[in-house]
């Protein structure tokens, strides 16, 4: 007979071990590729195999927790399984290292098959399961139950196994909190040294910005710029777990690193983006200096099959964008972008990698997360704004915005400056910008610098206000000549479009 207490001994021995061995694997995986760690590896297949109407359900019943609850439930049920390890073991020690070997082999295989992993991405759990054996064997060894005297007097061989059990467990607990410590502090934006562009953007102008007081920011500093985005939390991406897959209807299928997109030639491009829910004069549109990998150097090493006509790219919680593939391969800058303004991509707007493709609305075009560009048909596939209506093709329609003065502005009389800015980055770039007043002829107004086609034009007009009220408008002619239409369209389903106009009194 086995009294209660060695029982118990017995039923905390695989947990022990177990938690130990994970602890290993988890630190062995945060120095090499965290999500190959062995909870991390089962906790994600456990997240891809879950329908999704019940993910949709855990993450607005446990909102940001839904990750920490779910590694928690597969630690609870990985230790409980393992219960059985020390009654396995006093039968034989075989048994009970088998017992651990074939609780790790289930991450192992779990580890190795998520995306783009390779076979050694099982060397945390083999690690895991190696340190559970050492440690079972060892928790054993301090402990001969069959010699142990009867129930209530602690025997000194019992005390030797209780006092193991404590330091193993405490072993476990620093083990994995280094493990964790070294995920959360391991490629980081701020930890990135970007490339140096092979190909570099001519210097950057000054902006008007430094004349025409309220005028739009001639570059868009990161942190104000814009933010359009079907999540709410910002995602925690590490660079060093990345990966982005090629994959589809191309000849060679392949799988890069952030590393290896870092090793390809760099480009460095002025792209200001627009969302396709603009409203004309509206706020979400942004000029920025992006450093990235050319889109068709990425495709051309994956060798485009003929059937497709779209690349489908697809974000790290697997959102998808479409883009027209005739549009993207057409000789504009479309680029997997990991810089922005000099720096590495911050979080909110796609870290470690995003699409940027110049005169596409961001919907068809900015998939930020990046992890996937799938080459395809728009007839076999379609993307998360597809199914809600919105077009599939998006050019960003020419438009031009007044940012000073302000809608319902009080001025005094005398000489006003009216500013704003202006794109039409698919049509040659912007040719002129004219302004009216009170609904009289259009005129000229001032053009600041150009960075280029496909990034907008800041543009001012000294205006002499007389007392009164007023109405201000604004109107763009691209570089082929058309003129920015009057005729109002809403952002559903393929960008807005009208004149930008607003009313302001100035004194007498
Ligand atoms: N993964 C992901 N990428 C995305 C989106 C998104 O919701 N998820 N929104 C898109 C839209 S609608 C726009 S306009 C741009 C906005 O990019 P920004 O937030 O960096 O300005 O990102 C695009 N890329
Ligand atoms: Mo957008």
């Amino acid at each position: 007979m086995t009294s209660w207490s060695d029982r118990l001994i017995l039923a905390a021995l695989g947990p022990v071990a177990a938690a130990v061995g994970l602890a290993a694997g988890h630190l062995e995986a945060a120095a090499t590729t965290p999500a190959a760690s062995p909870v991390l590896a089962v906790g994600s297949t456990v997240i891809d195999r879950t329908p999704t109407p019940l993910k949709e359900w855990a993450i607005a019943h446990f909102g940001t927790n839904d990750k920490t609850i779910l590694v928690g439930s597969v630690l609870i049920v990985v230790l409980l399984a393992a219960t059985g390890v020390g009654f396995a073991a006093r039968r034989s020690r075989v048994l009970g290292a088998g017992f651990l070997v074939a609780l790790a082999a289930v991450a192992g295989v779990a580890a190795v098959r998520r995306p783009a992993a390779g076979l050694a991405d099982a060397v945390p759990s083999v690690v895991a399961a190696v340190v559970a054996v050492l440690v079972l064997l060892g928790l054993l060894a301090l402990w001969s139950p069959r010699r142990a005297a009867g129930a209530g007097t602690a025997s000194p061989s019992r005390r030797r196994v209780l006092l193991g059990l404590g330091v193993a467990t405490v072993g476990a607990g620093t083990l994995g909190q280094l493990g964790r410590r070294l995920i959360s502090t391991r490629g980081r934006p701020e930890d990135i040294a970007l490339p140096a562009p092979v190909e570099p953007a001519p210097a950057f102008p000054a902006g008007l910005d430094r004349t025409v007081p309220g005028i739009t920011p001639f570059r868009t500093p990161s942190k104000r710029f814009y933010r359009v985005d079907t999540r709410l939390d910002v995602p925690v991406l590490s660079s060093s777990d990345w990966r982005l897959v090629i994959d589809g209807d191309v000849r060679r299928p392949f799988t890069l690193t952030f590393e290896e997109l870092l090793a390809m030639p760099m480009i460095e491009r002025d792209i200001a983006l627009t969302c396709v829910s603009n409203s004309v004069g509206g706020p979400y549109t942004g000029g920025a200096r992006w450093l990235g990998v050319r889109l068709t150097d990425v495709l051309d090493r994956a060798g485009v099959g003929d059937r497709a006509d779209q690349v489908l790219s697809t974000d790290f919680a697997g959102m998808t964008i479409s883009t027209p593939l005739a549009l993207a391969t057409d000789g504009r800058d479309a680029m997997v972008a990991v810089g922005m303004n000099g720096a590495p991509l911050p979080r909110a707007h796609g870290f470690p990698a995003r699409l940027v493709i110049p005169g596409l609305y961001g919907f068809i075009s900015a998939t930020k997360w990046l992890t996937r560009l799938t080459l395809t048909t728009y007839a076999d596939r379609s993307a998360y704004w597809t199914d809600r209506g919105w077009a599939t093709d998006g050019p960003i329609k020419i438009s031009s915005r007044i940012d000073t003065p302000r809608p319902l502005a009080q001025l005094s009389s005398g000489e006003v400056v009216v500013g704003g800015v202006a794109w039409a980055q698919g049509a040659g770039g912007v040719q002129r910008v004219e302004i009216s007043i009170d609904g009289g002829a259009w005129q000229p107004a001032k053009l600041g610098p150009s960075a280029g086609e496909v990034y907008w034009r800041q543009w001012f007009h000294r205006w002499d206000a007389q007392p009164g009220s007023h109405t201000l408008a604004c109107r763009v002619v691209d570089n082929a000549g058309q003129t920015q239409t009057a005729v109002r369209a809403n952002p559903f389903p393929d960008g807005a479009s009208g004149i930008h106009t607003i009313n302001v009194t100035v004194a007498t």
